[in-house]
């Protein structure tokens, strides 16, 4: 997919910036993994059964009917379990190899960006592969599709949840801990397909850029972030991410392209 004309300049520039700094981190959100066919929460197809994710993504929805919040859990599971890491996934990854010091903080539990081969993720959102008892505390990996409705622990017998963060939990906190890290020595920050709505996680890009880093949004839609941005890249990042890996890579090899010269 070729580079949309306005956006040669902003990626000149900011693969310019990028080439000069040691540390960079980028949030994603699920718009990252919209191309590769997974609804996102707030989009069209985001819903299930005429369910909103903020009412089942809950301690008290999975209290009162764990079994409908593991259908629910099972049929996103199954969707994941077929698709792939899209061009902007991989273009994520390339950029972990071209920048010295990078790190990936995603909201997303459908575990892609590993599956692209980025390998400093910080899955502030849990794992949607991953079962946690309810009972011993046993966390584990789990890849059966379909999985058994509710599915049990084979330690103890208690009902397992999904090892993801509910709306009214908190983030583990050596995640935040991590994330924060990550943060403070980020001096480029690139913000992917979230609609920055969701605490704490929204509040990330503000802090960075409070501890000095710039922020480039790659979104097909404005978000409240947008204003704070230093670059701003409208559209996919299935589209956009894999120029701005290949203007850093041609960039560090030959140095800036002059014809590409930002005005
Ligand atoms: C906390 C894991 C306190 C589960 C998720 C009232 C009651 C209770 C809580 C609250 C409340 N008011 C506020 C809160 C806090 C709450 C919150 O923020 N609510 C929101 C709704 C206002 N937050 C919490 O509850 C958090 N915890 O506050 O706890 C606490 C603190 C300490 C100790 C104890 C307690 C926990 C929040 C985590 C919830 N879990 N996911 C699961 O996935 O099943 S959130 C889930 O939704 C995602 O993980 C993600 O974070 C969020 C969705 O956001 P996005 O990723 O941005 O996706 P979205 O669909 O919104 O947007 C997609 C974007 O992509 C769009 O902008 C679109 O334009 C763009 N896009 C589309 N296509 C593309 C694209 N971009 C690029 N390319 C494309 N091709
Ligand atoms: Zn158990």
């Amino acid at each position: 997919m070729a580079t949309k004309p306005e956006h040669a300049p902003i990626l000149a520039k900011l693969a310019e910036l990028l080439r000069r700094v040691r540390q960079a981190a980028a949030l994603t959100g699920a718009g990252v993994s919209h191309e590769s066919g997974i609804p996102t929460f707030r989009g069209p197809g985001g819903l299930w059964r005429n369910f909103r994710p903020e009412e089942l993504a809950t301690p008290q929805a999975f209290a009162r009917d764990p079994r409908l919040v593991w259908e629910w859990y099972d049929w996103r599971r199954g969707l994941i379990s077929q698709a792939w890491p899209n061009p902007g996934h991989e273009a994520l990854a390339a950029l972990e190899g071209l920048v010295p010091d990078f790190t990936l903080i995603t909201q997303n539990v459908d575990g892609l960006h590993t599956l692209a081969g980025s390998r400093r993720v910080l899955e502030v959102h849990g794992s949607i592969w991953e079962v946690r008892c309810t009972a011993c505390g046993q966390v584990k990996a789990d890849r059966r599709v379909p999985i058994p409705i509710p599915p049990y622990c084979n330690s103890c017998g208690g009902l397992l949840r999904p090892n993801v963060v509910w709306f009214g939990e908190g983030l583990a906190a050596d995640v935040l801990d991590a994330v924060q890290h990550a943060l403070k020595q980020a001096q480029v920050l690139l913000v992917v397909g979230t609609s920055a709505v969701v605490q704490p996680a929204a509040s990330f890009a503000l802090w960075a850029k409070q501890w000095g880093a710039k922020l480039a949004e790659i979104n097909p839609e404005p978000t409240p972030l947008t204003p704070h941005c230093d670059f701003v890249l409208t559209g996919k990042s299935g589209e956009v991410l894999p120029g701005l890996a290949a203007e850093l890579a041609f960039s560090q090899a030959h140095g800036p392209d002059p014809s590409k010269k930002s005005p």
